[in-house]
C-alpha cells in the first residue's frame, strides 16, 4: 500500500485506541491525562507504529492484533518530545504546530506527562495485544527498553546536550563526525530500529530480523539527516516545530557537511535501506509498503 493511505490508516487506529486507552486509567490524576493527550493527540507523522505495523505484516495477520504496542511506541516517542523541548535541553516553544506540554501545563506537569507516557508504554504492550503469545510481548518490551534507555536514545539525547556548542570545543571533523554518528544512532536510528525489530518480534518472525535492522539502520540514518535539512530549508509552519538547530549552535548533518553533502547522504542511506528491503522475506504487500514508507521518509517536507 502506498505509504500516505497507509500512514493514513494506521495513524487513525493508533490515535483512536491510544486516547481510549489513556482516558481508561481511572485512577490517574485528571490534569495529568489532560497533559499527556494534549501532547499526543498533537498530530505528528505516526511513522514508527506504521513501521511495526508494516515490519509484523511481513509474517502476521491483521496489524489491530498488535494495536496497543503501536500506542505504546507513539506514546514513548512523545515522552521524548516532551522532555526534549522543556527549557533544560531544546527549549522549544512549538512542537507539532502547538505550543510545547511545558508551556501549556507547566515544567513539572510536563516532565510528569513524559514520565507517565514512558511508563504506561510498557504496560499497554504487556498486558494489551491479547491475541499475541506472552513471550513475543516479552521480547517485545525488551528490544523497546533496550533502544530506548541508557543503551539508546537517551544517551544519544545524553551526547547531543554535552556537544550544543560543538564549534567552542576545537574538535577535528573526524572527531565530531563520529560525535555526530553516536548521537543520531542512538537518538534517532534506535526508535525506529526499536519499531521494526518489535513488529517481527510480535510475529515470532526471526528469519527477518537482521534483515529488518539493516533496513531500519539506514532509515533511521536519512530520516535524520532529512530532519536535519528540513530544519533549515523547510516551510516552518508546515514543519511544526521552530527549527531551533541554528539557534542552539547544534552538530548536524547540515552545519558539518553542508547542505549539499547533507542531500547526497540522506540518497545513499536511502539506497542501502532499499537494498535491505530486498531481502525481506514475506508477504509482499508488507514489503511494499515498507519501500512505500522508505520513499515518503526520504521525500517528506514535514
Ligand atoms: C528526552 C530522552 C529524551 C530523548 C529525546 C526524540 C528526541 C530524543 C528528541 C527530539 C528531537 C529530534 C530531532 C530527535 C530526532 C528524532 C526525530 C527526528 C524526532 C521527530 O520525529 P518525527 O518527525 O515527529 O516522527 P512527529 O511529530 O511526526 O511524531
Amino acid at each position: 500500500m502506498e505509504a500516505e493511505s497507509y500512514l493514513k490508516m494506521t495513524a487513525a487506529a493508533v490515535e483512536k485506541r491510544a486516547d481510549k486507552l489513556i482516558k481508561n486509567r481511572t485512577r490517574a490524576y485528571p490534569l495529568l491525562k489532560k497533559a499527556m493527550l494534549y501532547s499526543l493527540n498533537a498530530g505528528g507523522k505516526r511513522i514508527r507504529p506504521a513501521l511495526m505495523f508494516a515490519s509484523y505484516s511481513l509474517k502476521g495477520k491483521d496489524f489491530r492484533k498488535i494495536l496497543d504496542a503501536g500506542c505504546a511506541i507513539e506514546m514513548l516517542h512523545t515522552y521524548s518530545l516532551i522532555h526534549d523541548d522543556l527549557p533544560a535541553m531544546d527549549d522549544d516553544d512549538l512542537r507539532r504546530g502547538k505550543p510545547t506540554n511545558h508551556k501549556v501545563y507547566g515544567e513539572g506537569m510536563a516532565i510528569l506527562a513524559g514520565d507517565a507516557l514512558l511508563t504506561d508504554a510498557f504496560y499497554h504492550i504487556v498486558e494489551g495485544n491479547s491475541e499475541i503469545n506472552a513471550a513475543f510481548k516479552a521480547k517485545a518490551a525488551g528490544i523497546l527498553a533496550c533502544r530506548a534507555g541508557s543503551n539508546g536514545m537517551v544517551s544519544g539525547q545524553a551526547a547531543d546536550l554535552e556537544n550544543e556548542d560543538f564549534y567552542s570545543k576545537g574538535y577535528s571533523k573526524k572527531r565530531l563526525s563520529s560525535i555526530l554518528n553516536y548521537i543520531h544512532s542512538r537518538k534517532t536510528s534506535d526508535l525506529i530500529i526499536a519499531a521494526c525489530q518489535m513488529g517481527c518480534a510480535l510475529s515470532g518472525d526471526r528469519e527477518n530480523f537482521s534483515n529488518i535492522t539493516s533496513f531500519a539502520e539506514n532509515l533511521g540514518l536519512c530520516f535524520q539527516i532529512t530532519d536535519d535539512i528540513l530544519d533549515v530549508t523547510a516551510d516552518k509552519k508546515k514543519l511544526g516545530k521552530s527549527g531551533s538547530d541554528a539557534k542552539n549552535r547544534k552538530l548536524t548533518f547540515v552545519s558539518l557537511y553542508g547542505l549539499e553533502s547533507a542531500k547526497e547522504m540522506a540518497e545513499l542511506s536511502w539506497k542501502k535501506a532499499f537494498g535491505a528491503i530486498r531481502r525481506l522475506k514475506g508477504k509482499k504487500d508488507a514489503v511494499s509498503t515498507l519501500e512505500s514508507i522508505a520513499r515518503f521518509v526520504l521525500g517528506r517536507d514535514r
